[in-house]
């Protein structure tokens, strides 16, 4: 379950972790982690089917680990500490090494305490370009949304960023050129953004291409932590386009200025009309030939009830997030073999998002709530299961390992919302716990 040594073409990074003050932009500083001295890290860039090669090097005073959000690596590489490697001490280095088989946009993360580093700022931008362009994009540019909180529940505060900074962020682009713009969830809660100025396209969803999208206005697109989506518009003959923003933590009520403006600054938009509909990707682009169908023969279904209750997880009271009434690692294990197609039903009977997230995979949905999806095949490696709804995935068992399958909001997953799924004949010499030093979440 590793990458070959050699391919036609390799490419090489080393990342250099570490710890430091950073200032957020808007007169607060934090303690950050830093990659290679910045936080977010290095987007690295490569091309699809390059064999990747990362060398990591902790020095900052805690162990970590890197895991490869989306990307369908072997288990080997997939970063997640007590599984399938052992955290990396401070002053210790480690390599990873996988085939980026998918085009698209990806993002990286410590994967070793990975509410609290990832929160503060162990991540990167991972971008795959495809062999063949399918569109001409004149400008590219990433949207990274995350957010820093602060003290509890009686005197909380969080401060929204763009691309690592509390400011607000300037593109440029001219009149009538292509503008790919990828949105990435970095932050432990669901954001909303809508686009102003142009009619766009929703082109790409976890790195995987919707057919025939049709174009948008006055839509809200929810974004589940570690979602990515793909939007594209042609900049207007004149004026620019902006992007607003709102998080579940203020009721997603849109933010009065844009977190982005592209194209000409100094502009004044209206903040957005207050219940905007949100987007629908059960009906959004055209149908076309996939490999799984709601119609396709399963050969194993479960149902993974979404739930919580008071209790201890880790050490600490608080509001566990359990599967099946379970908060890992009590939680069911699922055993696939290679080739099996599975379908999981994500029911949720809470009044919170639940962006769930299958590590080596990529999975198809089926349906919301009963209902089939009518539009373009969707293909995921994060689906965001609204309060209270259900949700219906499948996924084609190809790719053998100890896989972890968690909810990404990362309170969640460090609360209990964790379960594993396992191929066959397959052991770790890893742990989990006090003795090993591995906490993955
Ligand atoms: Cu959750």
């Amino acid at each position: 379950m590793q990458a070959p040594q050699t391919a036609e073409h390799v490419a090489n990074f080393t990342l250099t972790v570490q710890q430091a003050r950073l200032p957020l932009g808007d007169g607060e500083t934090v303690n950050s982690f830093t990659i290679n001295g910045t936080s977010p890290g290095p987007t690295l860039r490569v091309h699809q089917n390059d064999l990747v090669v990362v060398h990591m090097i902790n020095k900052s005073p805690v162990s970590t680990s890197i895991h490869w959000h989306g990307i369908r690596v072997p288990n080997s590489a997939d970063g997640v500490s007590g599984l399938t490697q052992d955290a990396v001490p401070p002053g210790h280095d480690y390599t990873y090494r996988f085939v980026a088989k998918d085009a698209g946009t990806y993002w990286y993360h410590s994967h070793q305490h990975s509410y609290d580093q990832t929160e503060q700022g162990f991540y990167g931008m991972f971008i795959v370009d495809p062999i063949k362009e399918a569109s001409h994009d004149d400008v590219d540019a990433t949207v990274d949304l995350h957010e820093w909180t602060f003290g509890d529940f009686r005197n909380f505060r969080y401060v929204q960023m763009v691309n690592g900074t509390a400011k607000q962020q300037q593109i440029s682009a001219t009149p009538g050129q292509w503008v790919r713009m990828r949105l990435v969830n970095t932050s432990s809660n669901p954001k909303l953004v809508t686009l102003a100025g142009a009619p766009y396209m929703i082109a790409s969803i976890d790195g995987h291409d919707v057919n025939k999208p049709s174009l948008l206005t006055n839509t809200a697109i929810p974004l589940g932590t570690g979602q990515r989506y793909d939007i594209r518009f042609q900049m207007p003959s004149s004026g620019s386009v902006a992007l607003f923003r709102a998080t579940s933590t203020n009721k997603f009520v849109f933010e009065k200025t844009p977190a982005v403006v592209v194209g000409q600054q100094g502009a004044s938009f209206a903040s957005p009309a207050k219940g905007l509909p949100w987007f629908n990707l059960s009906s959004y682009g055209e149908p076309a030939p996939t490999t799984i169908t709601p119609q396709s023969k399963f050969n194993a279904s479960y149902t993974l009830t979404l739930n919580g209750h008071m209790g201890f997880e880790n050490g600490r009271f608080g509001p566990m997030h359990t599967i099946d009434g379970e908060a890992f690692p009590n939680t069911p294990t699922i055993m696939v073999q290679e080739g099996q197609v599975i379908k999981l039903r994500f029911v949720n009977e809470t009044d919170e998002y639940h962006p769930m997230h299958l590590h080596g995979h990529t999975f198809t949905v089926l349906s919301y709530n009963g209902h089939a999806i009518s539009g373009s095949p969707i293909v995921l490696d994060t689906v965001l299961v609204l309060p209270h709804q259900t949700v219906e995935v499948a996924f084609l068992a190809d790719n053998p390992g100890l896989w972890m399958i968690h909810c990404h909001n990362l309170f969640h997953a460090y609360m209990g919302m964790d379960m594993m799924i396992v191929y066959p004949n397959i052991s770790t010499p890893f742990n989990v716990g006090n003795s090993s030093g591995n906490f993955p979440d």
